[in-house]
């Protein structure tokens, strides 16, 4: 049996490790996260198996863009799927067994303020698979407010900053059995208590678009956008060096 806060991976079944990455969406409209992109082209790259759950395309409750709507700030928009889609509780079985089926080594989450709160919602009507994967969570959230991150029991780690070189470090130390609880840029959950690790130097802004991100974890559902009242076809514009990117 694993024990929770493992800090080294020990990788016994020979295959690569596998990473689900969990975008805990509160909004209905698709939207491609430049984060979980990236954090997709890192692993990868590290050898890892990359899968994507997100809660988009399930009927929450009212989002932002639907509250803007209600109050006329924007126009109310036609042809929304949102009715169609499956309920909240179908999220929670979903993920359930996505979880069971992929088995992750890793679970990463990348929460917004809004995303975390629906994050621990779900985690409250879902059980973890055993072997438990490591859970860590990082976005505009953690970064604010990593104390309340790092306090949930089922948090392993929590990226406090850029993520580039804090998630490579950890996907090479996963690839090769290493130890992950001094990596710098994480906060990291032992069994003796939380380390928390420096933070990281900023990345230079000629290098900021190093790394092109994985465009393919997304469907054209992400792209539909609502615009003066109707769902729009969007373009996503890429800086990255390697490759520009227009999604017309
Ligand atoms: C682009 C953008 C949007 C886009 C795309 C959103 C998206 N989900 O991708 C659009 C226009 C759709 C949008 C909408 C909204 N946005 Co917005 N948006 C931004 C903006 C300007 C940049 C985000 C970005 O792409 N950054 C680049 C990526 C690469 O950085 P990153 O996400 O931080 O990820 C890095 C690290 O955090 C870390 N990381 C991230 N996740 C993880 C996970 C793991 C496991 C690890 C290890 C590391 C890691 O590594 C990444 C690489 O370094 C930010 C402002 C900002 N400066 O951050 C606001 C911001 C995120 N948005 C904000 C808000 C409030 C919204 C809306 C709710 C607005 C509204 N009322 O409708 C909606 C929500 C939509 C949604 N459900 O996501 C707030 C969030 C505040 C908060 N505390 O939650 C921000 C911070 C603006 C602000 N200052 O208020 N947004």
């Amino acid at each position: 049996m694993k024990e929770k806060y493992f800090t080294k991976f020990y990788l016994t079944d020979n295959m690569n490790p596998r990473i689900m990455i969990m975008f805990p969406n509160t909004g209905s409209d698709g939207v491609i996260p430049l984060a979980v992109g990236i954090l997709s082209t890192i692993a990868k790259n590290a050898g890892c198996e990359v899968c994507y759950f997100e809660s988009t395309f399930y009927n929450k409750s009212n989002t932002a863009t639907e509250d803007h709507e209600s109050t006329g700030e924007f126009k109310a928009v036609n042809g929304r799927k949102k009715l169609e889609y499956p309920s909240i509780k179908r999220l929670y079985s979903d993920f359930q067994n996505a979880l069971v089926l992929f088995k992750p080594h890793v679970l990463a989450v990348h929460v917004n303020s809004l995303e975390w709160e629906l994050f621990k919602e779900i985690m409250k009507n879902i059980s973890l698979p055993t072997p438990i994967p490591f859970i860590i969570v990082g976005g505009v959230h953690a970064i604010i407010d990593p104390e309340s991150v790092i306090i949930e029991p089922f948090v392993n780690a929590v990226c406090l900053g850029e993520g580039e070189e804090a998630w490579a470090d950890l996907m090479r130390a996963i690839r090769n059995g290493g130890e992950v609880s001094g990596i710098a840029g994480l906060w990291v959950r032992t069994t003796t208590g939380v380390n928390k690790n420096p933070k990281r130097q900023l990345i230079p802004a000629d290098r900021l678009w190093d790394i092109r991100a994985d465009y393919s974890l997304f469907d054209e559902r992400h792209l539909l956008k609502p615009y003066d009242g109707e769902m729009r076809r969007r373009a996503l514009i890429d800086e990255s060096k390697i490759s520009q990117s227009y999604f017309i």
